[in-house]
């Protein structure tokens, strides 16, 4: 049996019941095999596969916290430490009812290539909770936030391990945890980015993961005798990703025309807009049901159905696995020609396959949504130097990132005779750096 399915098979068998992380190794390794097989028996003594699936670290911990009512709490918090090999663990915190180790670990897994893909000294890891920020009070989210930093804080810091947000972790809860850091540790230091700007945060980290998606986007078109102008785009998502890659879209020519929650989606065939997106879900917090309020010519619907709707591009935004085989068919069905993943992990692998094999331009989340990560490193580079870059700066420094990205992913595809296959791109250059300083640095 080769190194690779070795790998995938041990994996399956020591790690029951998670299946989405089965599925990122198994995306990732298959693609590796031209990589490994051409060395596979170094590969194989030195165990490189295996410690490339082991987090380094794995930290599971009680979080009680106290209601409204007076009811304690028990939440469980994670932080996975993924791999240090190129620099400090760096990835977000979760916060949702769906949160389990697996989960924790899938998205651990794919941060370590993707933080490598930015070119940037970051290693991968991720964290998060079982708590659903939804529906709670301000003095309840402050009570979990405090209540989780104050077992986290003894595993990150400035030069360790550096959190920041991801779905249901917004400015609210970075900026509890930062005070609780802070208070435990008397340390005014950068150990979490997505900060606010009044407090070490970076201009344009907010807008980074959605802007960073078009960027990357516009470029594979760019280099493919195309552009986003006068495209139609479909988005799910209705969170941070998901609103500043529509916000974008629209400034490179697009047109935004859906969006989604949890619980329905909106087609607003003039375009999404953009300012009443904003203030039912970043000043309200509440559901897009309300968007006809605003938009009384738009549509909504309960459940899912954004893929349903005739467009060029497709950015799922939202979560993983939210766009299966049946939604891929629909989408080449309606003459979709691009999709790029704003999520991680949101197209099944099954829709992956059918979508690569229907000659559609597919930017897999590790490249794609990449633009996030890499300016919470430049949040980081701003608080080492105690100074604070424009926002002209940091989008400039962005841009560059994500057009040198896809450069890169596409060089290592051509490399290996897949042109165009950027998930194989992404994956092998992202790998080659990070196995690079691991046999740099030993069996450690
Ligand atoms: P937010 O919490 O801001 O928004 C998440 C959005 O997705 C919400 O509209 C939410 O709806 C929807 N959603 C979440 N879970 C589900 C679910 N199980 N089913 C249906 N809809 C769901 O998160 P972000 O925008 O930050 O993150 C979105 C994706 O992008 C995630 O995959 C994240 O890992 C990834 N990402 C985020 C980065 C960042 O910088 N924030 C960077 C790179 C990737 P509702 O509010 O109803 O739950
Ligand atoms: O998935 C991701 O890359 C993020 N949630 C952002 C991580 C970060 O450290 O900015």
């Amino acid at each position: 049996m080769s190194y690779v399915d070795e790998v995938i098979e041990r994996v399956v068998e020591k790690n029951p019941s998670q299946p989405e992380f089965h599925q990122a190794v198994r995306e990732v390794l298959n693609s590796l095999r031209p990589v490994v097989e051409a060395n596979e028996e170094k590969f194989r003594k030195d165990a490189l596969l295996d410690r490339i699936v082991n987090p380094e670290r794995q930290i599971i911990f009680r979080v009680p916290w106290v209601d409204d009512k007076g009811q304690v709490q028990v939440n469980t918090g994670y932080r996975v430490q993924f791999n240090s090999a190129i620099g400090p663990y760096k990835g977000g915190l979760r916060l949702h009812p769906s949160v389990n180790l697996g989960i924790i670990k899938f998205l651990g897994f794919e941060q370590v290539f993707k933080n490598s893909l930015t070119g940037l000294p970051i290693g991968g890891g991720k964290g998060g909770s079982d708590f659903d920020p939804k529906g709670k009070s301000d003095r309840e989210v402050m009570a979990f936030c405090q209540s989780f930093i104050t077992e986290l804080f003894k595993y990150i810091g400035a030069d360790t391990d550096v959190p920041a947000g991801d779905i249901g972790t917004g400015a609210r809860e970075i900026g509890y945890m930062y005070g609780q850091y802070k208070r435990l540790t008397g340390l005014y230091e950068g150990v979490l980015t997505g900060k606010g700007l009044s407090y070490g945060g970076s201009l344009a980290r907010k807008e980074a993961t959605g802007y960073g998606l078009l960027y990357i986007t516009e470029e594979m078109l760019k280099c493919h005798g195309d552009s986003l102008k006068g495209k139609t785009v479909i988005v799910s998502g209705a969170g941070n990703v998901a609103t500043y890659a529509i916000e974008k879209a629209f400034q490179l020519g697009g047109k935004p025309v859906t969006c989604s929650d949890s619980t329905g989606w909106v087609y607003d065939p003039d375009g999404i807009d953009l300012a009443a997106l904003k203030e039912i879900k970043e000043v309200k917090r509440a559901r897009l049901t309300e968007y006809k309020n605003y938009r009384p010519k738009a549509e909504y619907h309960e459940g899912r159905g954004v893929w349903s709707v005739k467009a060029d591009v497709a950015l799922p935004c939202a979560t993983q696995n939210e766009l299966n085989l049946d939604d891929a068919k629909m989408l080449v069905k309606n003459g979709v020609k691009v999709v790029a993943e704003g999520a991680n992990m949101p197209t099944t692998q099954e829709a992956t396959d059918y979508l690569q094999e229907n000659g559609i331009l597919f930017l897999p989340g590790k490249a794609a949504n990449a633009g996030g990560v890499a300016t919470s490193a430049l949040e980081m580079s701003q608080n080492s130097e105690r100074l604070s870059w424009t926002f002209e700066e940091v989008d400039a420094k962005l841009k560059g990132i994500m057009v040198n990205l896809y450069h890169n992913i596409d060089r290592a595809a051509e490399k290996y005779g897949l042109k165009d296959n950027f998930v194989a791109g992404a994956n092998i250059a992202g790998f080659e750096k990070v196995v690079d300083a691991m046999n740099a640095q030993g069996i450690v």
